[in-house]
């Protein structure tokens, strides 16, 4: 069986449910870490798929942290990233792009495999003025034409468990056939 660590980072506005989203993810029964240093939790998980054991490093950044020194340590290294917005806050979705843009920057300009996440979707029905899934997708699909990748949006809820693991499961399906495309290329 051949191994493989990925490292996941979790991108998004404060309160959009990116700790929530992991947590529901792991269950109970995860590790979990926490970089005082660079204001971010951390949690390890591992999956079998297809005879490939993989080691997930999921990472969500804690507060508000504005040095750059620290962001570099954050983001230095990310094999794939959710970027999250709540639906129920139009404002959170707006500054997407920052956040992508962030990434980016602080891993050797490297753009990796993406999903972009809609959470909170239980929230849906009672609010009047939520992000149109439309919306999103049409930026899903920018990204993807912007990336080469596919990126795809997917409507989640941290509360209710919808989406979670299949937002997981997309996004190391989708770094592992960048990783294999690589590979492939660099024979
Ligand atoms: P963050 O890590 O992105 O900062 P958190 O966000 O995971 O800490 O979540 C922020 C708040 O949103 C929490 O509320 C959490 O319970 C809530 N939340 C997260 N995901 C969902 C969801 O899918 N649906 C709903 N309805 N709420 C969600 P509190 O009140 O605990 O601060
Ligand atoms: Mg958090």
């Amino acid at each position: 069986m051949s191994q493989r660590i990925f490292k996941i980072s979790l991108l998004g506005e404060g309160a959009v449910g990116k700790t929530s989203l992991r947590r529901t993810y792991l269950g109970e029964t995860f590790k979990e870490g926490y970089m005082m240093t660079i204001g971010a939790d951390f949690a390890v998980k591992k999956m079998v798929s297809k005879n490939t054991e993989y080691t997930l490093q999921i990472w969500d950044l804690a507060g508000q942290q504005r040095f750059s020194a620290v962001r570099e340590v954050y983001y230095r290294g990310t094999a794939g990233a959710l970027l999250v917005f709540d639906i129920s806050r139009p404002e959170t979705y707006s500054v997407l792009p920052n956040w992508l843009h962030e990434l980016i920057r602080n891993n050797k300009n490297r753009i990796v495999p993406i999903v972009l996440i809609g959470n909170k979707a239980d929230l849906r029905e009672s609010t009047p003025h939520s992000v149109p899934a439309e919306y999103a997708q049409e930026y899903a699909d920018q990204l993807s034409e912007w990336s080469g990748f596919y990126v795809p949006y997917m409507e989640t809820s941290a509360k209710t468990g919808l989406n979670v693991e299949q937002v997981f499961d997309t996004l190391v399906q989708n770094i592992s056939a960048y990783f294999e495309r690589l590979t492939v290329e660099n024979k």
